[in-house]
């Protein structure tokens, strides 16, 4: 079984990218006001949002958290508790992960794992405490190859207690979409070539629901730039003209601050990264925003500068370091060491594995939906690629062995990426890590919270083609 690689691939050495360029003439204002404030009601519900076509705009057919996508915007400061009441009025039943962030396990909305799927007319309150500051997101975790291409997706912002100095504040939300020519979403869903190759990759990439956003900027000012990748399955790699933004916080986790210098800000599905950028191209000026995917190099959006010159003169200033937020130490001379073998797909090795209890070859497999397997083991759920002890460190040997790149998250604890293909790093605390094909990445993390956390790649096609285990911490689940 060969098929032809379409996408290009994100390698270890960079990415790999096609030639055609997208050229969009027209824009929508890209700059979204972060008000302080969420909503308490949560309603999951078919609904229409308007996508930027540069020189045009399309209603699609969408479904939705409060009829947008993305959801509203739900904002706290650290220390907060989240508190909301969610609806279900979709027409088949859902749930609502809150990814990176580390409620207890009942709360995780990693349906059917750690709850069982919110039916149709139904409801659930959600409701934990917000440990962390920093840049998150919320999704369905149900059906997603389905639900969250539809729109299922929101962001939220946990506030530092000591926020960044900045003039502006501003959310870029990367997306793709599989359009038809009169801008609806493309319905064929659970496509298994699609599932087997790079998952359900878009013909429309945005920013902030724009093939061509305009990120509006004063000349002078600092700004913070939270990018967060909602894709199925879409790898960015970006460039931002004329600007050389310091990374400040990567996945909601605080970082030294780092200057992006002249590399391509890589985010795989589910990522988010906070930068500062100074605002220091001229009045009246205009700086392309480019986007390396794996199908595709295409101009983003752009920074556009107003007239007149302004800012509070932040300009130039040291990019001082996020509040931390409070991390474990690390075992690792007494880590349980654990391996995680990922298999499958077109071009791999796997001609079968086991699904539901058996050893199935490839023809069984896809006929039942898997084409990936973890460890040999084709997406069954039943039995946790391990039982930890609370408090002990766990390090995760993840072997690609397959021909695509995986986004590799886990649910209720974030890791330190401590090797990749064979040197040591130190890492920053994350929730999501690419793996290119044939890549070996150990991750460490500390078993701290009780309960069943999924670990599972975040393209969301593989995850539900098989992709997809968790980890059993022992002790009384919140
Ligand atoms: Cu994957």
């Amino acid at each position: 079984m060969t098929f032809p690689l379409r996408a290009a691939t994100v390698t270890r050495r960079g990415v790999i990218f096609g030639a055609a360029a997208g050229l969009a003439s027209l824009s929508m204002a890209a700059n979204r006001t972060l008000a302080a404030s969420a909503p308490r009601r949560l309603i999951a519900a078919p609904g229409r949002q308007a996508l930027g076509y540069g020189n045009a705009t399309r209603l699609a057919d969408t479904w939705s958290y409060n009829g947008t996508v993305p959801g509203p915007l739900l904002r706290y400061r650290v220390g907060d508790r989240l508190e909301v009441d969610f609806q279900n009025r979709l027409d088949e039943p859902t749930a609502v992960h809150w990814h990176g962030l580390r409620p207890p396990n009942a709360m995780d909305g990693a349906a059917p794992l750690t709850q069982a799927p919110v039916e149709p007319g139904g409801s659930m309150t959600y409701a934990f405490d917000l440990t962390d500051a920093g840049t998150y997101w919320y999704h369905t975790h149900f059906r997603g190859w389905n639900q969250q291409d539809r729109g299922l997706y929101g962001i939220l912002i946990v506030d530092e207690r000591k926020p960044l100095q900045v003039d502006q504040d501003i959310l870029l939300v990367l997306d793709d979409w599989v359009v038809d020519k009169n801008g609806q979403l493309d319905p064929a869903f659970g496509q298994m070539h699609e599932w087997a190759h790079a998952g359900r990759l878009g013909n429309l990439a945005t920013i902030n629901n724009s093939a061509d956003a305009a990120v509006q900027l004063t000349a002078g000012e600092r700004v913070r730039l939270r990018l967060a990748n909602v894709a199925n399955a879409q790898i960015f790699a970006l460039l931002f003209s004329g600007h050389i933004p310091v990374i400040v916080a990567e996945d909601g986790n605080p970082v030294e601050p780092r200057s992006l210098g002249d590399k391509l800000l890589v985010l795989g599905p589910g990522q988010r990264v906070d930068l500062v950028l100074d605002a220091t191209g001229a009045p009246g000026s205009t700086h392309p925003i480019t986007a390396y995917t794996l199908t595709d190099e295409v101009r983003l959006g752009r920074f556009v500068y107003g007239a007149e010159a302004g800012g509070s003169g932040l300009v130039g200033n040291d990019v001082k370091p996020l509040d931390g937020n409070a991390r474990p130490i690390l075992d690792l001379a007494n880590a349980r060491r654990l391996d995680l073998t990922m298999e499958g797909g077109a071009m791999g090795r796997m001609r079968g594995a086991m699904m539901s209890g058996r050893m199935m070859g490839m023809r069984e497999l896809v006929s039942n939906g898997r084409i990936w397997a973890f460890n040999g083991i084709a997406g069954d759920m039943d039995t946790p690629l391990a039982v930890l002890k609370r408090g002990e460190t766990a390090i995760v040997d993840i072997v690609n062995d397959t021909a695509f790149p995986h986004a590799m998250h886990l649910h209720g604890m974030h890791f330190r990426e401590i090797a990749r293909n064979g040197e040591a790093i130190d890492g920053s605390w994350r929730d999501t890590t690419v793996l290119a094909s044939d890549d070996r990445v150990s991750i460490a993390f500390v078993a701290e919270a009780p309960g069943k956390w999924m670990l599972h790649c975040h393209m969301i096609e593989h995850q539900a083609g098989g992709m997809m285990t968790f980890l059993e911490v022992e002790g009384e689940a919140g």
